[in-house]
């Protein structure tokens, strides 16, 4: 098996008796709708059905009085949102019912799932909603086929074959998104090319919205804010002339004619050198709101990302994106939601959340997670990463009392907005199993899943999609599910423990935390973790930064304490001596080696643990798997090594026992590092 078929795999149910059980209530697939998204959830249901239970289900217009049949249809009164889905089973007749035609495709991957992970049917009575609108992928892909910070080879998307050639691949993309829920795409990166807003590769983006739309999914531009110069031959991009305007009115009615039911677009201005309005003596909201006016009459949104931060790196980076942000909260159009970063920083291994979340109760917040594993070991380590999304939605913010969750502000409950959202940045890409790590395939298949619905558990997403994907024997089953729990923590404790950030430069990949000259202070590692003789971590209470009085008073007081703040987060804001003992009984510099330790010798578990499941998981697979975690093994030492070497010469303190001391000197994995990032 090369991993092509994702979660979709529907091989043989080998339960002789369960395959009889399900046969019985699907011995039809009616489908009374022209509707093309009905078509493609009747299709769905037989090409998996077929594979489920070896049988050909044929698709039918009326039952014709027949039990045992599926029937899908709509039902504008169901007491149902927009794309939410019922399953019922009556007397082996099952009905998937939805509001609109996409809720009944939803709703005909959520009986595939049944199937799938081999629950029982006969009483199935099942309603879902997702609970948050715009649930989108975010694609960090050029025109040339490149992917920022993609480790599963090239784009999906092959610009110079589009829009003649369809690869089927796009179709497989989409049932694959389809099947979690997630209805919107944005095709090209946020570093954006306005390439992308010419009529040549309108047409193309248009050929993609061709497949996605039967699956449900709309198709999203990122734009180069000053379009209105590099292709419209105007002299300025001020977001207030109205030649800009106009400009963007245009291009925006030309972008409907080629797609109708374009989605809208998603911009990063005046962020990490890309330009924006602050460079008309605008805000945020004034380059937001002019392409708000230019979309609404279409029905189109934009998405305003808040990832900034200035160039002079003398202020706490931390503290950036909620000083530019929270002053303009009330002032975006109706059109308009703001896409946050989980943390304040950018996607590191633990972060706390974003300060954002608490603050701007009149602007409608998306959130916007990483798939990709930019800080997370790229496609050889393996994190699981439901946890790091769950610890940040079940995060509470206090905007509105106790309870006020980031999932709560997001998916728009708490503050009633108009409009939701939730992204993840994609980590698809041209190898042939999707994501390069084969287990990295449960990153994007969570992600889906607690877009839909954010009070799922990690461990039942988990559990499912190694059920759909890998085997159904319990017992295995059990314990892949258990190791993907835990990897997040495991590569946490040799990477970035007790609330370290950042510890590498470059392409965010080698173990660096000595890095000390760049461009920008901010962008070395030394700026993050402050070690010196006393202690190592970033002082952000009112003796440092300040950055915590961006939080509610009750987070503050969580947080405020170097001896009652949760560990995770300690060295996010507490500058803490070496010689400190913690509420585990160690002195910081033994827990921080005892992390490191634990959490290089815990990779070992990890392929213990994989190593006992070899019977039940196909061998390719394995293989792929067990080599990667190999990789990861050598890998984590490397990041042991690096940082207790490094960290000694400050600490001056051995190694604790029973630890033993690393077998190679801190030049030599400095040599190590710099050959690592040799061209
Ligand atoms: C950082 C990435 C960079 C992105 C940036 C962003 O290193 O490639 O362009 O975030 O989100 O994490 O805009």
């Amino acid at each position: 098996d090369d991993g092509y078929r994702l979660w979709l795999k529907y091989d043989l149910i080998k339960d002789a008796t369960k395959r009889a059980a399900y046969a019985r209530s699907t011995q039809l697939i009616v489908l009374n709708s022209t509707s093309p998204i009905q078509k493609t959830a009747a299709e769905e249901l037989q090409t998996g059905l077929q594979g489920l239970l070896g049988k050909t289900v044929p698709i039918v217009a009326s039952a014709g009085g027949k039990t045992g049949g599926i029937t899908l249809t709509t039902n504008a009164a169901a007491s149902l949102n927009s794309e939410g889905y019922q399953l019922s089973n009556q007397q082996n007749t099952i009905t998937i019912t939805g509001k609109t035609d996409a809720g009944v495709l939803y709703g005909a991957f959520a009986l595939l799932r049944q199937f799938q992970t081999l629950q029982p049917i006969d009483r199935l009575s099942l309603t879902s909603n997702p609970k948050i609108q715009h649930r989108m992928l975010n694609h960090w892909d050029n025109t040339d086929g490149s992917i920022e910070r993609g480790y599963a080879g090239q784009s999906l998307w092959k610009w110079y074959e589009l829009p003649e050639r369809i690869d089927p691949r796009y179709r497989d993309y989409a049932r694959a998104n389809a099947s979690i829920g997630i209805n919107g795409t944005v095709v090209n990166n946020v570093n954006a090319s306005s390439r992308f807003l010419t009529a040549e590769y309108l047409q193309k983006v248009a050929a993609l919205a061709n497949v996605f739309r039967s699956y449900g999914i709309k198709v999203y531009l990122s734009v180069y804010f000053p379009a209105p110069k590099t292709i419209g031959g105007l002299k300025t991009a001020d977001p207030l002339d109205p030649e800009v305007n106009k400009w963007w009115a245009d291009k925006v009615n030309e972008i409907y004619k080629f797609i109708p039911d374009f989605g809208g677009f998603l911009v990063k201005a005046n962020s990490e050198g890309q330009p924006g309005p602050q460079d008309y003596g605008r805000n945020h909201a004034d380059g937001a709101n002019m392409l708000a006016k230019a979309l609404a009459p279409h029905k189109g949104i934009v998405i305003w990302r808040a990832f900034v931060y200035k160039a002079d790196g003398k202020a706490d980076r931390f503290k950036a994106a909620y000083d530019e942000f929270n002053p303009l909260d009330g002032q975006f159009a109706k059109n308009v939601i703001v896409q946050v970063k989980n943390g304040p920083i950018d996607f590191q291994p633990r972060e706390p959340f974003s300060p954002i979340f608490g603050t701007m109760p009149k602007t409608p917040l998306g959130m916007e997670f990483q798939i990709t594993q930019e800080y997370l070991g790229f496609a050889t380590h393996l994190v699981y990463e439901a946890p790091i999304f769950k610890e940040c939605l079940d995060a509470d913010t206090y905007v509105s009392g106790k309870g006020s969750t980031v999932a709560k502000v997001v998916d728009g409950s708490l503050h009633q907005y108009p409009l939701t959202a939730i992204a993840g940045v994609a980590n698809t890409g041209s190898d042939r199993n999707w994501t390069g790590h084969p287990l990295a395939q449960a990153n994007w298949y969570a992600f889906g899943r607690l877009a839909w619905d954010h009070t799922l558990s990690s461990e039942a997403i988990a559990n499912e999609w190694v059920k759909m994907t890998l085997t159904t024997e319990l017992s295995s089953a059990k314990t892949i599910t258990d190791l993907l729990l835990k990897s997040r923590e495991i590569y946490v404790n040799y990477n970035t423990p007790l609330g370290l950030s950042r510890p590498w430069t470059g392409v965010h990949f080698a173990p660096e935390p000595w890095q000390n000259r760049s461009s920008r202070p901010d962008w070395t590692a030394v700026y993050y973790h402050r070690a010196d003789s006393l202690g190592i971590g970033f002082e952000r209470t009112a003796k440092g930064s300040n950055a915590l009085a961006q939080y509610r008073p009750e987070v503050q007081q969580q947080w405020n304490n170097p001896a009652t703040c949760p560990l995770p987060y300690l060295l996010w804001f507490h500058h803490v001596l070496w010689t400190q003992k913690l509420s585990t009984g160690r002195t910081l510099w033994d827990e921080l080696c005892t992390r490191f330790y634990t959490g290089a010798d815990s990779v070992g578990w990890l392929q213990k643990q994989w190593a006992s499941v070899r019977k039940d998981v196909d061998s390719e697979t394995f293989a792929n798997v067990a080599g990667r975690l190999e990789t990861q093994q050598k890998e984590a030492i490397w990041w042991r090594d690096a940082w207790v070497l490094y960290l000694q010469e400050f600490a001056r303190q051995p190694i604790p026992a029973p630890f033993k001391k690393p077998e190679r000197s801190l030049k030599e994995v400095k040599e190590l590092v710099d050959i690592y990032q040799l061209r």
